[in-house]
């Protein structure tokens, strides 16, 4: 008990002596001071992607679509795996950065198994699909997500990073938000958390807002 709370002693003047430093913090890009667990992999391709439901329906207001949505991206990974850096969901869209494994660049598929399994569970739950035109019909698309999807090969880490601000910042861009940090749905947490995020980093990120436009 003794030995404990000597221990305990000594870890809190560390920690006051810490608080003391000076902090290396300085203006700069957002991936200065970032550790290397966190850099940029260039094992596998990565990719930013925009997916977007159809006709801009508001689904992911809904907690049971967000929870199909969920599900969905579990079991894919579960059997095509792929790291997921950043993310955050919106609405009536997505925005993420992957890394694929070495030598796997079938995101298509994964992308396509995804929507197959959110639109089956979640029409299951008992959702409405949208009418869709006879066309649309034929090629089983079931008025839940819009066809096409946004993506962008990384090729650097500086766009690595901007593109996780992007999608951090997302939330506020759309004006759901004012900060960053009130949105439930977004890595940014998970990154603060983590410590892969400075508190203030809202301060010193820039804002591409127009590398997307979504
Ligand atoms: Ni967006």
């Amino acid at each position: 008990m003794k030995m404990a709370r000597r221990e305990r002693a000594v870890s809190q003047r560390t920690m006051a002596s810490s608080v003391g430093r000076v902090s290396p913090a300085v203006a700069g890009p957002s991936n200065a001071r970032m550790p290397n667990y966190v850099r940029w992999r260039t094992d596998g391709a990565s990719y930013f992607f925009t997916v977007v439901t159809y006709r801009r329906r508001r689904l992911f207001n809904d907690p049971v679509a967000r929870r199909c949505l969920r599900r969905a991206f579990v079991d894919v990974r579960r059997q095509w795996p792929f790291d997921m850096f950043a993310s955050v969901l919106l609405p009536d869209h997505l925005h993420c950065l992957w890394t694929l494994p070495d030598g796997d660049d079938r995101f298509p598929m994964r992308w396509a198994n995804i929507k197959r399994l959110f639109t089956q569970s979640y029409l299951a739950a008992g959702a409405d699909e949208l009418p869709v035109t006879s066309n649309r019909d034929r090629h089983n698309e079931r008025g839940v997500w819009q066809p096409r999807y946004w993506e962008h090969r990384i090729r650097g880490e500086d766009e690595w990073f901007a593109f996780r601000d992007y999608i951090h910042l997302n939330p506020v861009k759309h004006g759901l938000v004012e900060d960053p940090l009130k949105w439930p749905w977004s890595s940014v947490h998970r990154h603060l958390r983590l410590g892969w995020l400075d508190a203030d980093w809202t301060s010193w990120s820039p804002i591409k807002a127009d590398i997307v436009g979504e």
